[in-house]
């Protein structure tokens, strides 16, 4: 099959989601046409199955916003016509879902159908996709899908509660390469890091405000003061740097390091002992997933997709948004010796649950379905 993916190229969810997803149905043979406006980060490698197309947005002076949605449909179109995609797969509602559907809508006028699966992943739902300036567009382009999948059945849930959504949704969870993730023996990084044997702390986002950063540091601040412990803070964002003053101000500087934007994340997840996320909102929590597989009990929040994924008791513990005493009292209590080991084996054995092999067929099959489908209404 040749698949058209589109995705934001940054290191969010989304688009290394869609990025792993891709690599994966090219590794099974299938033609993957990425069309984005950078290399995606997770595109590390290229190979005779992956091609990929910049959408280049001009900017002239009368546009004080230039337009990425038209610039990325019209791409869309070429890309489609040229390289006889058979179908396109979009990451996050806004806007790709609106502009393949006007990319189709152009390429039906010239007598080529191209349908279009829209894959919905948290924030282009659950927070921008609700704002007013965004609605109308977000409802119709999902309802003008040909088919609709969702991370989580929390985030399914959430759309048909905040949308006049009738079409089906079907809910195909995120995935984990295993041979990628995976504890790996970093015993010399460990102890650069914990020169005393300390407890190693790890979060990993994109520093936006709904992923509670200053919980974050409120947690490890008490747990730190009961037992010696490290915190590893990756990624970045725009409340990166009010976290790092708060680091200051509550001196832990020496026992708390940011580290920015790190591509091969597992090494650090390889020598971590818990993975904080105090989210306000997660709609799956891939980044947790990630820790799990790497052996790391999760301290969540109970938050949207988050239950199901971090089994309460057994992969970690979840508490309410807000809740930094719980969720420090709970990581004490992973913490400990005779705890640790437990929490680690279940967490692996959880991200077991969601390798890549079981989800690929999943999407193979809703590609097959909407091919099938569209070939019967032309
Ligand atoms: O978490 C973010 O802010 C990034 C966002 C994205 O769209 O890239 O992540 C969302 O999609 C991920 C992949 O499906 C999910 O694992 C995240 O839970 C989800 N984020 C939120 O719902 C806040």
């Amino acid at each position: 099959m040749k698949i058209g993916i589109i995705c934001y190229p940054t290191f969010g969810g989304s688009g290394v989601v869609a990025t792993e997803l891709g690599k994966a149905l090219a590794q099974k043979g299938h033609k993957i046409h990425f069309i984005t406006y950078d290399q995606p980060n997770r595109l590390d490698y290229f190979s005779e199955n992956i091609f990929y197309h910049k959408v280049e947005i001009r900017s002239y002076p009368l546009f004080k916003y230039p337009s990425y949605e038209l610039s990325l449909a019209s791409k869309i179109v070429h890309v489609v016509k040229y390289e006889k995609l058979d179908i396109l797969h979009v990451h996050y509602a806004i806007p790709h879902a609106s502009a393949a559907f006007m990319a189709r809508q152009i390429l039906a006028s010239q007598g080529i159908y191209i349908p279009f699966v829209t894959t919905l992943h948290g924030t282009d739902i659950t927070l921008v996709g609700k704002d007013e300036s965004y609605e109308p567009v977000v409802t119709f382009s999902i309802n003008e899908s040909d088919a609709v999948t969702s991370v989580s059945e929390s985030l399914k849930k959430e759309t048909y509660e905040y949308f006049n959504v009738s079409k089906p949704i079907e809910v195909i969870p995120n995935f984990i390469d295993l041979t990628r993730f995976k504890k790996q023996k970093k015993d010399h990084f460990k102890r650069a890091i914990c020169p005393n044997g300390e407890m190693l702390l790890v979060h990993t986002s994109n520093f936006r405000k709904v992923k509670r950063i200053e919980d974050v540091i409120m947690i490890f601040d008490k747990v730190r003061r009961e037992i010696p412990a490290k915190l590893l803070c990756v990624g970045d964002g725009p409340e990166r740097q009010r976290a790092e003053t708060t680091c200051q101000e509550l001196k832990l500087t020496e026992c708390v390091r940011f580290l920015g934007e790190i591509g091969e994340i597992e090494e650090i997840l390889s020598v971590s002992d818990l993975f904080l996320m105090p989210s306000e909102k997660e709609s799956f929590g891939l980044a947790a997933l990630e820790a799990m597989a790497c052996e790391v009990p999760v301290i969540s929040t109970n938050t949207g997709g988050l239950p199901e994924l971090n089994i309460h008791g057994e992969t970690g513990f979840m508490s309410e948004v807000g809740d930094v005493e719980d969720m420090f009292r709970n990581a004490l209590y992973i913490l400990k010796e005779d705890n640790l080991p437990r929490f680690k084996e279940k967490a692996l054995l959880r991200a077991k649950e969601f390798t890549l092999d079981k989800i690929l067929p999943k999407y193979e099959a809703v590609y097959q379905k909407t091919l099938l489908e569209s070939q019967i209404k032309c």
